[in-house]
């Protein structure tokens, strides 16, 4: 294969340049949309060039930042070697990267944590300001000039609508195959002119395959051969391994009762290592036939598509382990009818998510004894990641489901707190919690039920006779009962992991 043969369309084939090159077209202080989502399909090369100018710029004392939107987390080459260079003011809607993490944590870095599928809209809107570039991965461009989508989707065809400019990095490493893989529903529009969106089913596509372009908007082609972020999950342990049994049991049950139908409904499964096993459960478990409409595909899910458990799955990117990678990209045509990915905005939109019924499955931080989940901020005011998607799909599931071991920091946490020190999902939002402990189906219950169970079922058996003595004590002294507390000690166990780092005390 001839370097850059990737890009078909000769008039485009003149805008092919180094990183440098294209970095430079960059200013200081502009907005950049760039591609990302999980780990996956984000460019690697431009914000790698764009690293080293903010760092000679900061050698020279002059501040070089811009303002960051992409679709989800990226990778090291993108947000760590930015943050590391201090290159970003600004950053949304969601990141996992530790040196971000840390920049954000030290106030260093203003980062606004928001629902994955109202980006878009709100870049529409133009709440969130001009787009001056659009810096996106793509896997290829035909003759006349149609993007091939990478790994992921995410926002990108927002970002190419509406910025000024457009670099576009070609990755030869991602593979051919993906063409045709993708659904770009050009549809969406803002009030008064939204429509109702035309997907019944996982499986239909609306769109089309490519996105659209104005050839007149690309300021530079770079062409790249570099892997995705990649990396590996780690194997279901037994905590992980229990937790998935809690819920197969659940879903068992539900299909049972007949308030799910024997191949259940659309998994939608969060990122991380839990969600990752409870997908290695349903590999192994009795269910057949399953379907997918989620955010990401990671390694559990291929290998349901892989053993044929699961029929389909609908996304907007992939979080793959090296290994699952690898794989996928050595059969990709067999992959390709059984998964289509899709912009963010339709992957995660509330009107699907509740029209397909989805079992919304995601992690947690911690949940409190009523069940307001915090999936975001550690003792309420350091972010680990962001919500993410996960508010986009527990509020319109067909059943919300949140699932955490029962301690963390091996033991000195509890997940399940008097109080969430800061409320992701409230408590109508929440409708089923899983530790390994057990499951608690929280639906139809009042406050004061809901703690019963959440203790009993849920709670590590060291926390259960503190919990208990809260509950017991606020059901005496406080305010009001409907959902007792004892405001000025509810956060007291928060207060104790930070002065004495255990909530044990
Ligand atoms: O910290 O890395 O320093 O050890 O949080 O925890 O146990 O590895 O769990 O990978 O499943 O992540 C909620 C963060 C769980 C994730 C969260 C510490 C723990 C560890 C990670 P270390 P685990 P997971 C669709 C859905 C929001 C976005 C979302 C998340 C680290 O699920 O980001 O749902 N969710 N998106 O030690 C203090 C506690 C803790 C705690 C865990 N109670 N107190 N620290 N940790 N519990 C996908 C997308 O939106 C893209």
């Amino acid at each position: 294969m001839s370097v850059g043969s990737r890009v078909k369309s000769q008039a485009l084939r003149q805008k092919i340049m180094p990183a440098e090159a294209a970095a430079a077209l960059i200013k200081p202080g502009s907005t950049v949309g760039m591609s990302g989502f999980t780990g996956a399909g984000y460019p690697k090369a431009v914000p790698q060039a764009l690293a080293s100018r903010m760092e000679a710029s900061r050698a020279a004392g002059e501040a070089f930042r811009l303002r960051v939107w992409t679709g989800a987390s990226t990778g090291p080459e993108l947000d760590g070697a930015l943050a590391k260079a201090d290159g970003i003011e600004f950053r949304l809607p969601y990141n996992s990267d530790p040196i971000a993490r840390e920049k954000i944590n030290a106030g260093q870095m203003e980062y606004f944590d928001m629902h994955l599928s109202q980006v878009a809209p709100m870049a529409w809107q133009g709440f969130l300001g001009p787009l001056d570039t659009a810096l996106v991965e793509i896997s290829g461009i035909t003759e006349d000039g149609a993007l091939i989508p990478s790994s992921s989707v995410g926002n990108n065809k927002t970002w190419l609508d509406r910025a000024q400019n457009i670099i576009l990095e070609v990755n030869e490493w991602q593979n051919e195959a993906l063409e045709g893989m993708h659904d770009i529903y050009y549809g969406t529009a803002l009030p008064p002119n939204r429509v109702p969106i035309p997907l019944v089913r996982p499986d239909d596509r609306i769109g089309q395959t490519n996105f659209r372009c104005d050839p007149a908007k690309i300021a530079a082609i770079v062409l790249t051969d570099t892997p995705d972020r990649n990396l590996p999950f780690a194997a279901p342990d037994d905590t992980a391994r229990r937790i998935a049994g809690h819920l197969i049991e659940f879903f068992e049950h539900e299909v049972k009762k007949g308030r799910l139908p024997a191949n259940l409904l659309p998994l939608q499964s969060g990122v991380g290592n839990i969600a990752n096993a409870v997908l290695t459960g349903l590999n192994e478990s009795r269910f057949e036939n399953l379907t997918a409409y989620t955010e990401v595909i990671q390694d559990g899910m291929l290998d349901m598509l892989t053993s044929g458990k699961m029929r389909m799955a609908s996304a907007t990117s992939f979080s793959l382990s090296p290994e699952a990678a690898a794989h996928l990209n050595a059969n990709m045509a067999q992959y390709r009818s059984k998964m289509i990915l899709r912009p963010q905005e339709i992957s995660n939109h509330p009107e699907l998510v509740r029209r397909l019924g989805c079992l919304a499955m995601n992690g947690l931080i911690e949940a409190d004894i009523y069940g307001n989940v915090n999936s975001t901020h550690v003792m309420g005011s350091r972010i680990q990641n962001g919500i993410g998607g996960s508010g986009d799909f527990a509020r319109n599931a067909y059943v919300s489901i949140f699932m955490t071991p029962s301690i963390a920091k091996g033991g000195k946490i509890s997940a399940i707190v008097p109080m969430a020190s800061h409320v992701d999902h409230i408590t109508q939002d929440v409708q089923v919690i899983v530790t390994e402990q057990g499951l608690a189906d929280l639906r139809g219950l009042s406050p004061k039920q809901r703690a019963e169970l959440i203790i009993n079922n849920c709670a590590h058996p060291d926390y259960r006779p503190g919990l208990r003595d809260y509950f017991n004590r606020a059901r005496q002294h406080s305010y009001g009962q409907q959902s007792p507390h004892l405001p000025a000690e509810a956060l007291s166990w928060h207060q104790r992991f930070i002065d004495t780092g255990s909530m044990r005390g």
